[in-house]
């Protein structure tokens, strides 16, 4: 709320869908899929679909060029009176496909000036953007941080492709853990909000997103996003193939009680698609596919 709030933050989060629970009644977010590469596995996510870090799992994207990007934002920024923000996550990851976000966003910033540009990311690659994400004035990143214990993370990742080369276990997720963790630090100490998600998994990292809560608060983050796992056979991804269940409406909330006095919750989330356009919870956006929007001017 306005009150309890530092001024100079509520005016980076007044206009904020995620960021701001009274702002996702009025405002709008916009993705463009333009990031469809990514830098590790992740046991939920099947590559056939969106991001599942930040997305719906199951959901296929448009995937677009820069340009097609920024011909999509204008068309909707004219449409669309309550667009506020413009946000890629995915389909892959932003940071990892670093070349396409951003020219999207410098290209989108020349012509809209005043829209918000926010980012999501696993964070293995964040640290190497960090300084040209704050130079294109990025005010909002969000980070899926699923452990801070490698044990842990190992149940969840099975590789990372980093510097180079493949790792994978403890190994793989020791570095994803470091990385994540300096991403944050290198934000916070540059006054950029982060919010973090986490996918809560039964049985594997529902207990211990409590000591997430504690270190991702520790090092300044402005919100925490506990998810639900949507695991479906059908989706094709490990833990849909191996029978892991996600967790029910109960036990999230329940979890997210007990994070209560911790770092702030964000409980609104309505994990979009990565081509979502429109107010959190509607998924709009099929009416701006790129057979329907105004072709490149020559
Ligand atoms: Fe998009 Fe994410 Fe930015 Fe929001 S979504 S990149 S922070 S503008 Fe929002 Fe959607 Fe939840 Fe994400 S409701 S899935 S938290
Ligand atoms: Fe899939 Fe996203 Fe994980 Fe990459 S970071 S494996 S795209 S869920």
């Amino acid at each position: 709320k306005q009150d309890d709030m530092d001024p100079a933050i509520w005016e980076k989060v007044k206009d904020h869908p995620c960021f701001s629970e009274e702002a996702h009644h009025y405002f709008a977010r916009m993705h463009v899929a333009v990031a469809p590469a990514c830098n590790i596995q992740c046991n939920y996510c099947n590559r056939k679909y969106d991001c599942a870090n930040e997305s719906r799992p199951g959901v296929v994207s448009e995937k677009l060029t820069p340009d097609q990007a920024l011909r999509k934002v204008i068309t909707v920024a004219n449409e669309v009176p309550q667009l506020s923000v413009l946000g890629i996550a995915g389909p892959g990851d932003a940071c990892y496909d670093w070349k396409k976000t951003k020219a999207t966003f410098e290209q989108v910033a020349r012509e809209i000036p005043d829209i918000k540009l926010c980012i999501s990311t696993n964070g293995l690659a964040l640290p190497d953007h960090v300084a040209e994400l704050a130079e294109m004035n990025v005010d909002h990143v969000t980070i899926t941080i699923n452990m801070v214990d490698p044990e842990v993370g190992a149940k969840i990742y099975p590789w990372i492709f980093y510097d180079q080369r493949r790792y994978a276990g403890i190994e793989a997720a020791r570095i994803l853990h470091e990385r994540q963790m300096l991403g944050l630090e290198m934000l916070t100490a540059r006054g950029i909000l982060t919010k973090i998600n986490s996918v809560m998994i039964p049985g594997v990292n529902d207990e211990h997103l409590i000591e997430v809560n504690e270190w991702v608060k520790e090092r300044g983050a402005f919100l925490h996003n506990v998810m639900p796992l949507i695991s479906d056979p059908a989706h094709g991804t490990h833990y849909g193939l191996t029978g892991q269940r996600g967790p029910n409406a109960m036990e999230l909330k329940a979890l997210q009680d007990r994070l209560e006095g911790g770092a702030k919750l964000m409980r609104h989330c309505r994990q979009c698609r990565a081509d979502a356009v429109g107010l959190l919870g509607e998924d709009g956006g099929q009416e701006f596919t790129l057979d329907r929007i105004p072709g490149e001017v020559t």
